[in-house]
């Protein structure tokens, strides 16, 4: 069996850099269905700030890329967290993450959400799976973790709020990890502190090496714009309103009939703009920037290495992110983006692929905030 490699989740960053997961917001209090939701916006130690007790037994579904990084990560670098068991449609790869880390396999989703030995779920199989694990997970009562997006249009996304909602807990996270990294935390302290003065700008860039041969134009604002999109939505504490899209010349570095790269321009309930450039076939590498302006200064994320990926570029955002989500758990307060988040940032991307259609301005339409528990 070959050992998973390490993952880059596990680079320790300095002590200054690292921020720790916030104290998080009690269940039941509404903040959630708010973009300010408090997840990992505060510094700390980045150690997790974890109480003693038995550990919060994970399973995985899905030991792909992602799966596995987050497998090597938990097993590693998060303290209170035991991966217990993970499971793949393709039992080699499930093998080689058990292998890696010491945990069971499971023969299927359904065997390891219904393990009464595990406590909580960490969703990293292919999009179009994810609306079915997380109502799953719902359903079995267990806090899951699911990489983004959470559903593939808003109605899905919805439907799982609702659902939450009905549960009368609050279980659902989604893996929108920037709000765990140090940069970004930097700007939204930089913003909340008032320096800055009233936000009136943001410049967004989004740059990969190279997408995979299956993107499509849509995935650029559906699977890559939409960090951008969650991220303005947490660091502005407000919602966008509107969408317009604009395609210029495509590269010809991009798959056949992919139009990359694209222009975003984002609006925001109290009128802030936001632009934002995705190319994801930059060749260069991996290369995220954004710049706020405000009344009184600007601040730049801090400049980062161009890396291969966004494995490499967020390492500490994504072993953040965990600590974060099992310190919550550990406290019996969850941390980190919620259903809300998953759904209001589908919405936007949608409204962006309309525009892209339309060729006009879309506005974004959502629903009435839905409040659990
Ligand atoms: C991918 O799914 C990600 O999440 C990456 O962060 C992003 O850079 C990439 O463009 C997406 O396709």
């Amino acid at each position: 069996m070959t050992p998973v490699p390490a993952s880059p989740a596990d680079v320790p960053a300095s002590p200054a850099d690292v921020p720790g997961d916030a104290p998080a917001d009690g269940p039941g209090d509404g903040s959630g269905d708010r973009p300010g939701d408090g997840s990992g916006d505060r510094p700390g130690d980045g150690s997790g700030d974890v109480p003693g007790g038995p550990p919060v037994r994970v399973g995985l579904v899905g030991a792909g890329v992602m799966g596995r990084d987050h497998a090597m990560t938990l097993a590693r670098s998060v303290p209170g967290a035991a991966l217990v068991t993970v499971t793949d449609p393709d039992p080699d790869r499930a093998a080689e993450v058990a292998a890696a880390t010491g945990c069971r396999v499971a023969v299927d989703a359904d065997a390891l959400l219904g393990d009464p030995g595990v406590d909580a779920v960490l969703v990293a199989s292919p999009d179009d799976t994810h609306e079915a694990l997380v109502l799953a997970c719902l359903a079995a009562g267990k806090p899951v973790l699911c990489e983004k997006p959470l559903a593939p249009d808003a109605e899905t996304a919805l439907r799982i709020v609702r659902a939450e909602a009905a549960s009368g807990r609050r279980l659902v996270r989604v893996g929108f990890m920037r709000r765990h990294d140090p940069g970004y935390l930097a700007m939204r302290r930089a913003l909340d502190s008032g320096d800055l003065g009233a936000p009136l700008l943001l410049h967004c860039r989004h740059r990969n090496a190279a997408s995979t041969p299956a993107f499509t134009s849509d995935m650029l604002l559906t699977s890559s714009a939409t960090h951008e999109i969650d991220i303005v939505r947490w660091l502005l504490r407000e919602e966008i309103v509107a969408v317009s899209v604009r395609t210029g010349r495509a590269s010809r570095r991009a798959p056949a009939g992919v139009v990359d790269p694209r222009l975003l321009l984002l609006r925001t309930a109290s009128g802030v703009l936001v632009d934002v450039e995705v190319f994801v076939n930059a060749g260069y590498g991996y290369d995220v920037r954004c710049e706020l302006v405000g009344e009184r200064g600007v601040h730049r994320l801090s400049p980062a290495p161009v890396s291969r990926d966004w494995r490499d570029r967020f390492a500490v955002a994504y072993r953040d992110q965990l600590r974060a989500w099992v310190g919550g758990l550990r406290r019996g307060a969850p941390d980190g983006p919620t259903a809300w988040d998953g759904y209001a940032a589908t919405s936007v991307a949608l409204a962006a692929v309309r525009s892209a259609r339309s060729g006009r301005e879309e506005a974004v339409t959502m629903a009435d905030a839905v409040t659990p528990g």
